[in-house]
């Protein structure tokens, strides 16, 4: 797991290590290390601040923050969500004890199809989760209109989406809410973390009482919490790495743009493509394998790669519907989802961020290149 000569997808991006260690010095001397501590308030400061929302809740991870956004939005019954996505996005719905009604992707963005979403929408369906794969933003405007036309409550994951924008807006202030994603993989990493993002002030009130146990007061509980907190440390990486967060971008955005070069003439093989008018974190390189174009199958190229200690990822293959408890809860959902189907038996996902350089790139598309063009 932790050997060096692999080379990871998701392998995490560091600021400046010294800022942090002096960081986790001041903690230690002044003995505050959990429960809405100095460094937790000035870390959701700073990520209010760069998504320009009026509310940014720190919290343990992301699939307990949208377990909890989930669960303040009064989302209960069914909740419509793509399939192709992290099981995370599934599971924290389903553990709240509400199903997830998968929705098929479109081909040409890897979101959530905004058509397919009002043909599963029944007297159950209180709500609509949608996913910015890749950091690439679901279509906002579709979703939020079919939502109030059917009275529906609407939040997103945007655990990918972190410092992107759409339409120039920066996400984190669509829907109801937006959850962010700072686990160890993501593009800016708290080690673990997750930041519920809103301008609803009692959406906020309500969420940061229900991440600490539901107390109001010293002895006093209004709601059904549960510990959804951030701590200190985790906050001082965070901050530590959001000043580096224009670096990690170049880096990022340079790799993308090799691995754009290196693999633009290989056949059957496309890139996932970012929209250069918008921001975006570049922290997913995704490609799709046609393998009626390409000599090889996707996971053929997969094991090519790991052969040479190259771990690209399958993401998010085989899509929720095909994963416990759904695959045998909703037996048939498959046949509502032919894209995701087929799309996720395509994608692999390649290094990046800083533990790759330019050369690293150039050698995983050598091997690409060679595997999709012999036989
Ligand atoms: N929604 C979406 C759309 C998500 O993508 C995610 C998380 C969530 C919700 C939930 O967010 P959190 O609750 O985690 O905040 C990894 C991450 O664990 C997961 O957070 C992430 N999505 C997902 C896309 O990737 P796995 O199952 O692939 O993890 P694993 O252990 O295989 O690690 C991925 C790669 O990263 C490995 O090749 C090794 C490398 N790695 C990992 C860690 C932790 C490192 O090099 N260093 C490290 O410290 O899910």
């Amino acid at each position: 797991m932790t050997d060096n000569s692999l080379l990871h997808v998701g392998r995490p991006n560091l600021g400046d290590c010294e800022k942090f260690l002096s960081r986790v010095t001041d903690i230690l001397d002044r003995r505050w290390l959990s429960n809405n501590g100095p460094v937790v308030q000035e870390f959701e400061k700073k990520i209010s601040e760069i998504l320009d929302v009026k509310h940014a809740l720190a919290m343990c991870n992301a699939t307990a923050a949208i377990e909890i956004a989930a669960r303040a939005l009064g989302m209960q019954g069914e909740v419509i969500v793509p399939s192709y996505t992290f099981i995370a996005t599934a599971h924290a719905l389903q553990w709240q004890g509400i199903t997830p009604v998968f929705a098929d992707m479109d081909p040409a963005t890897h979101n959530m199809d905004p058509a397919k979403i009002e043909a599963l929408i029944t007297p159950r369906t209180t709500g609509i989760v949608g996913v910015h794969v890749w950091g690439r933003a679901c279509d906002t405007e579709a979703i939020e209109s079919i939502a109030a036309k059917r009275k529906l409550k609407v939040m997103y994951d945007a655990s990918h989406g972190f410092g992107c924008s759409t339409s120039g807006r920066m996400l984190g202030g669509f829907g109801s809410c937006e959850v962010f994603s700072f686990h160890a993989t993501k593009f800016i990493n708290c080690f673990e973390g997750g930041v519920v993002a809103t301008n609803d002030e009692n959406l906020a009130c309500q969420m940061r009482m229900m991440t600490n146990f539901g107390f109001t007061g010293y002895d006093r509980v209004e709601y059904l919490g549960i510990n959804g907190k951030m701590n200190e440390i985790c906050a001082a990486m965070g901050l530590t790495n959001l000043e580096a967060m224009d670096e990690i971008v170049a880096v990022n955005r340079r790799n993308y743009l090799t691995y754009c070069d290196e693999l633009k003439a290989v056949p059957g093989i496309s890139m996932v493509h970012y929209d250069p008018a918008e921001r975006n974190n570049y922290q997913y390189v995704a490609i799709e394998v046609d393998p009626d174009a390409c000599h090889r199958n996707r996971d053929e190229i997969v094991d090519a790669l790991h052969a040479e200690n190259i771990i690209a990822r399958k993401y998010f293959w085989p899509g929720c519907h095909g994963m416990e408890p759904y695959r045998t809860t909703q037996p048939h959902a498959w046949k509502q989802l032919p894209e995701t189907e087929r799309v996720a038996a395509r994608v692999i996902v390649l290094p990046t961020g800083q533990a790759v350089n330019e050369e690293t790139v150039q050698r995983v598309c050598e091997i690409i290149r060679h595997a999709a063009m012999t036989r």
